[in-house]
């Protein structure tokens, strides 16, 4: 297991390299060239200026998230080939540079969804919040605005303003496609990309949808177990792998997150770790990481990784806003630390009652 830790970049985070470093048991990060565009192409050299910024500090580039995917290919446009090119040849350059890490989204027009960037909980902490109450009420470019407003400044991942820029048109792309559609774009884009994947050993690590439901009507498709294992079998490479993305996934109260790892075992290749708290079935707002904090049980989630062989890249993930920590909503330094701290607290237990002492420092 290599417990790593999100950085958006320099121009971009409000986080060092240098402090990532300092948090014991963190040894990688997972970061992304973020002023590249969904469609184009990566520079070798920007690829190579990235990870040799990553390894000055001391650490190793674990991974890439996300190389994101264009609407063209998921909505299985015409051009569509042209801009698969373009993927492949973004992981040649990664495979050159021996990155074996990516995490990606088949989410249509936009990734992620948060009603809230900053519900205040009793001890004070903000955190991000979803209601489905409030999506039912509001227009998206109402959300958007909003999110904007209130993002501390910052650009969140998957609602940047290019983006959103032409929303109606996006929304247009995909009248025609449905559930089944989507998923055929994205078979048809995983066989495109395995043969690079198998030529550099690059592990595609789809992140799952969330909420893990369909949202402003838009289809999802990466939101149960049954949906993920029928992508894993119908293009059954190990280099097709899974973002085990608890807080994703969990969303949906009726999926088994300790049923799920172990059915997707060996293909999963990148977790993000974090907890809930669910004040009704579709209202929900992210929790500590610390079990008793939120609904899930941390200990089993680690245990089922650990039971069924886990031996990728893991993060913590959003974090609540504290100690007066201004950063991008669920992206601070501290309570994303404690997370970290957890969780390899909970594995060195788990590790050593299964009588497999960590090798020593010397
Ligand atoms: C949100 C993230 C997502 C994730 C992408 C992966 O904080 O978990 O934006 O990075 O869906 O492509």
């Amino acid at each position: 297991m290599e417990m790593t830790f999100r950085w958006f970049g320099r121009q971009f985070d409000s986080i060092t390299l240098q402090q990532i470093r300092q948090i014991a048991g963190v040894t990688g990060v997972i970061t992304t060239l973020y002023d590249s565009v969904p469609g184009e192409a990566w520079a070798k050299d920007a690829v190579l200026a990235l990870k040799h910024e990553v390894e000055e500090a001391g650490l190793k580039l674990s991974g890439i998230e996300s190389v994101n995917v264009c609407d063209a290919i998921k909505a299985g446009t015409a051009d569509r080939d042209q801009y698969i090119d373009h993927y492949i040849k973004t992981l040649t350059v990664l495979g050159q540079a021996d990155i074996h890490l990516v995490c990606y989204n088949f989410m249509p027009v936009f990734d992620w969804t948060r009603t809230e960037l900053a519900r205040v909980r009793p001890d004070g902490s903000t955190v991000m919040a979803y209601s489905q109450k409030d999506i039912d009420a509001v227009d998206v470019g109402r959300l958007f605005d909003s999110i904007q407003e209130n993002s501390n400044g910052y650009v969140m991942p998957g609602w940047e303003p290019e983006r959103m820029a032409d929303t109606r048109k996006l929304f247009e792309m995909y009248r025609e496609i449905d559930e089944e559609k989507l998923y055929q774009n994205l078979i048809y884009f995983l066989k495109a990309v395995m043969p690079v994947c198998n030529q550099y050993d690059i592990k595609m690590a789809i992140h799952p949808d969330d909420p893990a439901w369909s949202v402003f009507g838009l289809p999802r498709i990466i939101t149960s177990k049954d949906k993920i294992l029928r992508m894993l079998k119908e293009v059954n490479d190990v280099h097709n792998g899974v973002t085990f993305c608890t807080g994703s996934y969990g969303s949906n109260l009726d999926n088994d997150l300790v049923d799920s790892i172990h059915a997707m075992k060996g293909r999963i290749h990148f977790a993000h770790v974090r907890n809930l708290k669910f004040n009704s079935r579709d209202d929900f707002e992210e929790a500590a990481h610390y079990s008793l904090d939120g609904d899930f049980d941390m200990y089993a989630i680690m245990k089922a990784l650990y039971d069924s062989g886990f031996d990728g890249v893991i993060r913590p993930d959003h974090g609540r806003s504290i100690w007066g920590e201004v950063s991008m909503p669920g992206y601070g330094l501290y309570d994303r630390a404690l997370g970290a701290s957890y969780l390899n607290g909970l594995w060195e237990a788990i590790v050593k009652s299964n009588g497999k002492e960590r090798r020593k420092r010397n």
